[in-house]
């Protein structure tokens, strides 16, 4: 009886009807259930999980409503080098992407598609990207044969029976999904408790704003509401309608007069985004009224109001944040936000039913599990540097639990953005803080921007590539084009926000970090709003406008104009080598790079 409700569709939309059918045919899967969202429904799936051993019931005392998945050993992080752009013109995707012909494409997809939900479930989730009422929210359809997937989507979007009343009632063009783990199951054959394929494609139809994914459960490669629409496709519309969708978190700071300033800040994955957007300033900020409120932590849409302002919104629910190097000390926000209703996704589990990672205490447990489930104990640690918990291990939280939840992070409109920071994870050359000189330079500044790979993706770690505006594994289009389009958004911008650049993790020459970050990083945010709002000074520099050690706040902290020196040096050996490095990615790009950029290289060469 039960089957058969979740099989009568929750929508009259003839296209997405059409669809849905199309897709069953192909995937053949052994039932439909279309996702209403609800509470009773979201049991019977984590229970069906649970017994397969897909997850893990967590104590239900001090982890209420949480739950461990373990991935395949082989299905841990985004997969950038099987992500394609499959635009009608390899132009138009540009160097930065994997390019494939769409008719090829969709040709072999066809056949990885053809029987691959054979013994599985197909779900139908409706789910919206934004707030509700929100002219800046968009809604999508995913189609998936893995009930982890639901489950983590019904944390991350706005999922369910409302959503499919919003496609029907708007008849609002919804961009389609398909997503599958590409293993399916002959009769009889038992099921393991993670299912993928080794053979992944994460495919982007960016004319006809289509995702199809294939082979991968894991994160960004499997909610396709993510990296794929809120990024990848919603890069082109925004580009076609005006907007900006970028790899941003989104935070309001609150001066001591009541006074809210909100900024939005791009840094790559897994460089402390979570964390920025959760900051705790230090007590003595604390004391005299500062505090932080948190908007998003992974992505903003940005739209210009009728005045000319640039509005900026979450179009996400929930955080899909990094677990290892969370704690109380460096985020009680996010450790507050996990404590209950949250899957985590290869973190280890202890004895006594919890779940542990890497930093989240001083002193890991005398034993565990690690996250591929073997036993685990701070000597085996040692001997064999296995971490307990995967390097890319991750939480899935609702956004409405984090206790810095902005009262107005689901407003309709967005919040009023006035400053944009970028940021990577540069050991050496960038300096703490500095300012852009005006919006071209700032978006040269983020167009070249740098950063240390991190485990967020497969390959190499701690190799520095350019990543611009931390968008280069999510620019859906030509990554020239999309530069263009920046420049031409101060048009439309009545007052254009501040563009600053952050570096938390620069080193000395004993390879010590300069800076301790974390809530410190407020005197930095401090002095970023306060010029953005006109009320601080700055130094120039040949690179842009930077604080002098008089112009932070400093109060209980104990770090000297030495230090701060050496943190904010401008080395010019090392600028010479990164500039002939943005050179490389201009040599990339020449045929589509605005002349602006070109200029603005000259100005900083002239300037050197
Ligand atoms: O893409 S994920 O959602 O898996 C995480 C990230 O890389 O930001
Ligand atoms: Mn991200």
């Amino acid at each position: 009886m039960k089957a058969r409700g979740h099989a009568a569709p929750l929508s009259s939309n003839e296209h997405l009807l059409r669809w849905v059918e199309k897709m069953r045919t192909l995937c053949d899967p052994a039932a439909v259930h279309w996702v209403d969202g609800s509470a009773a429904e979201r049991r019977e799936l984590i229970a069906g999980m649970v017994t397969r051993g897909t997850l893990t019931r967590l104590d239900q005392k001090t982890w209420p409503g949480c739950y461990l998945a373990r991935s395949d050993p082989a299905d841990v992080a985004r997969v950038e080098d099987r992500t394609f752009i499959c635009a009608l013109s390899r132009d138009a995707a540009g160097p930065t992407n994997n390019w494939s012909d769409p008719f090829e494409m969709r040709r072999k997809l066809r056949g990885l598609f053809a029987g691959c939900m054979r013994g599985r479930t197909l779900y139908v989730i409706a789910y919206r990207m934004g707030p509700a009422g929100s002219p800046m929210s968009r809604i999508g359809v995913q189609l998936t044969d893995s009930p982890y997937v639901v489950v983590n989507m019904g944390i991350m979007a706005r999922t369910g029976r409302a959503i499919f009343g919003e496609i029907d009632r708007a008849q609002t063009r919804v961009v389609p999904g398909l997503h599958s783990v590409g293993a399916p199951l002959k009769r009889g054959q038992k099921d393991v408790s993670w299912p993928c394929n080794p053979d992944k494609y994460i495919v982007h139809f960016p004319e006809s704003r289509e995702i199809w994914s294939f082979g991968s459960g894991y994160g960004g490669n499997a909610l396709l509401g993510k990296k794929c629409f809120a990024l990848r496709i919603a890069s082109n519309l925004a580009r076609d309608e005006g907007w900006m969708a970028e790899h941003m978190l989104i935070l309001g700071l609150e001066d001591p007069k009541g006074e809210k300033t909100y900024v939005a800040a791009a840094f790559p994955s897994a460089c402390g985004k979570t964390n920025f957007a959760m900051l705790v300033p230090p007590e003595t900020f604390r004391r005299k009224g500062w505090k932080v409120w948190t908007v998003g932590d992974d992505i903003a849409w940005l739209r210009p109001d009728a005045a000319g302002r640039l509005h900026a919104i979450n179009p996400e629910a929930g955080f899909f944040g990094v677990a290892p190097g969370t704690s109380v000390k460096t985020n009680p926000n996010a450790m507050a936000a996990l404590a209950r209703n949250t899957i985590f996704t290869n973190t280890a589990l202890t004895p006594d039913g919890g779940v542990w990672w890497e930093g989240m205490t001083p002193e890991p447990p005398e034993r565990c599990l690690d996250w591929q489930g073997r036993e685990w104990t701070p000597e085996i640690g040692r001997a064999t540097g296995a971490t307990a918990a995967h390097p890319n291990a991750r939480f899935t939280a609702p956004a409405s639990q984090c206790p810095t939840m902005d009262p107005d992070w689901e407003r309709p409109e967005g919040v009023p953005i006035s400053a944009i920071i970028f940021g990577g994870r540069r050991a050496t050359t960038m300096p703490l803080i500095y300012q852009s000189f005006n919006w071209t330079a700032g978006v040269y500044l983020g167009a070249t921007m740098g950063s240390e790979t991190t485990a967020a993706a497969g390959g190499a770690t701690g190799k520095v590539r350019r990543d611009p505006m931390a968008m280069r594994p999510f620019c859906g289009y030509h990554m020239g084009d999309y530069f263009r389009h920046w420049i031409s958004m101060q048009k439309r911008l009545s007052e254009t926000p501040r563009i600053f650049h952050v570096n938390w993790f620069r080193k000395d020459a004993a390879g010590k970090f300069l800076w301790p970050g974390f809530g410190e990083n407020m005197r930095v945010l401090k002095w970023m709003v306060d010029r953005a709002r006109g009320r601080a000074l700055g130094k120039e520099t040949p690179i842009g406008w930077v604080p002098r050690y008089e112009d932070i706040d400093w109060t209980g902290l104990d770090f000297t104009r030495e230090r701060f020196d050496e943190l904010q040096a401008f080395d010019k050996t090392a600028w010479r080598a990164e500039v002939i490095n943005h050179e490389e990615l201009f040599l990339d790009l020449h045929d589509r790079l605005p002349k602006e950029l070109i200029y603005e290289r000259e100005l900083l060469i002239c300037r050197m």
